[in-house]
């Protein structure tokens, strides 16, 4: 295999796999070359004998049945499915084919035909809703590319993508929008040097058109957030990069984003979704502290806010609750892409998140944001390649959506318990004091404190108490 080839896969692992293999039966690929042709012809149901996913308690042994999430339930106040907000993510639930950088695709899901044309698009999106239906979700995320074959031309995708979206619309009813939509605009070799940061202008043009009109399409939709992911918004060298200008035409393509987005009277929320790297070497949304700078500087903060993916937090280096907190205590926590990281492999795994301690983790972050809204829990989360059955499509999607479920009941035993908040107060209370306060309140000058100091003496050092905090953490699991 070629080098070009690996590298082109390795990116398409993470979003949508390409169906560049001869052998075996034949799949809808995403990719470029794919012949487009085939029948909207489908009889009956997608998800035959599956029935409507329902909640029936820990005790049950059902495996297609919830066991923690009780969409009705009243937990602070709020619905469940009111804090959770679960969105399906179509690239990996509908064009994910188990592909990987060394092996062939391996799901051929009985609806799909072999084809990219927009007949198999349309049929894709009518099993997309019959899920969203069964599963009990009520948005869906979605990329231009996903969901309706590219065209010869960007007339003939936009095109392409009306047609979709028209039956999208229709099909989503009364009750399911997207939580977010987006505009790939990483997969085809044009992007090479990215986007927005591209070093050629007739991509930035062409970039910004793309994202209009997925702005456009998201808007018609109902869509509640748009997302900018910038996977080939980076560098691979900075010998050959103008680091600077790269940044200020991102700045000015979000800026350009806004003004679109209140010309055409959308008013969802605009989120970037950081990551540090993968498909390039040094992507410049690197984490939330990164990203929180950039909007700063282009005086962006108050026009977008994050969405934080959990298996990028990892990539970065850091926990997805210290990405969250993060970005929650800028004020700009918009969304969550739920999902989670192996820790024995390196790259973006997509898994869906099954540690419960890393899920309270993630609800006390969103308990303490006041839930996520418009934002929400976008499973951007793939099934693992062996898993093969239709019927693993629902077990993954109910595993993830338990084990939130269970992360926020185990988030509010520990609030409710409430020492590990006093944990906390103690450790900080030497600032409730005058003095403290007076510190907090940026009137601690050098002179006061060196005096106080000085009359002090060695100050002594309480106990951070980090297994007791530990101990309280596990038993609220
Ligand atoms: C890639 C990733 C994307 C974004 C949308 O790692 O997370 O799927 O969520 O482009
Ligand atoms: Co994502």
């Amino acid at each position: 295999m070629k080098g070009g080839r690996i590298l082109l896969l390795l990116v398409c692992s993470t979003v949508i796999t390409l169906g560049v293999f001869a052998a075996g039966p034949p799949t809808c690929p995403a990719d470029l070359g794919g012949k487009c042709s085939g029948s909207g012809e489908w009889e009956g149901e997608f998800f035959p004998g599956i029935p409507k996913i329902k909640y029936e308690g820990p005790s049950s042994k059902n495996p297609l049945a919830f066991k923690w999430y009780n969409a009705e339930e009243e937990i602070l106040g709020k619905k469940m499915k009111d804090w959770m907000r679960f969105s399906i993510a179509f690239w990996h639930t509908f064009r994910g084919t188990g592909g990987d950088p060394f092996g062939a695709p391996t799901k051929y899901w009985p609806w799909e035909d072999g084809t990219n044309s927009l007949a198999m698009a349309k049929r894709r999106m009518r099993a997309n809703f019959e899920f969203l239906e069964k599963i009990g979700v009520d948005r869906w995320c979605f990329h231009d590319r996903d969901i309706a074959p590219d065209g010869e031309t960007l007339e003939e995708s936009n095109r392409n993508l009306d047609e979709v979206v028209t039956l999208a619309k229709e099909l989503q009813g009364t009750k399911i929008r997207p939580l977010w939509g987006t505009a790939q605009l990483f997969m085809h070799p044009r992007y090479m040097h990215g986007g927005a940061t591209s070093s050629e202008v007739g991509v930035y043009a062409y970039a910004a058109a793309q994202v209009k009109k997925a702005m456009e399409v998201t808007h018609y939709l109902g869509g509640e957030n748009y997302v900018f992911w910038g996977g080939r918004e980076g560098y691979q060298s900075l010998l050959n990069t103008d680091m600077e200008r790269e940044l200020d035409h991102l700045g000015r393509f979000c800026e350009a984003a806004v003004a679109y987005k209140k010309k055409i009277g959308f008013n969802g929320t605009l989120l970037i979704e950081p990551k540090p790297q993968e498909p390039t070497k040094h992507q410049y949304d690197w984490d939330a502290a990164t990203t929180a700078n950039f909007l700063r500087k282009y005086g962006l903060i108050g026009e977008f806010k994050l969405n934080i993916e959990c298996n990028h937090a990892t990539l970065s280096g850091h926990s997805c609750h210290h990405e969250l907190e993060t970005a929650r205590i800028n004020g700009l926590l918009g969304n969550i892409d739920a999902n989670t990281g192996d820790p024995q492999i390196g790259w973006d795994t997509d898994q869906f998140m099954t540690d419960i301690s890393e899920a309270t983790l993630v609800m006390l972050s969103v308990i303490r944001n006041g839930g996520l809204a418009p934002g929400g829990f976008n499973f951007d989360a793939k099934l693992r390649r062996e898993s093969t059955d239709v019927e693993d499509i629902f077990l993954a999607h109910i595993s993830g959506m338990d084990t939130l479920a269970r992360g926020l009941r185990s988030a509010v035993k520990l609030i409710q318990d409430g020492s590990l908040a006093e944990l906390v107060r103690k450790r900080y209370q030497s600032f409730d004091t005058e003095i403290g306060a007076q510190v907090e309140a940026g009137k601690g000058d050098f002179e006061t404190l060196e005096k106080l100091a000085m009359k002090w003496g060695e100050p002594k050092v309480p106990s951070a108490k980090q297994e007791l905090a530990e101990m309280i953490f596990q038993s609220a699991l």
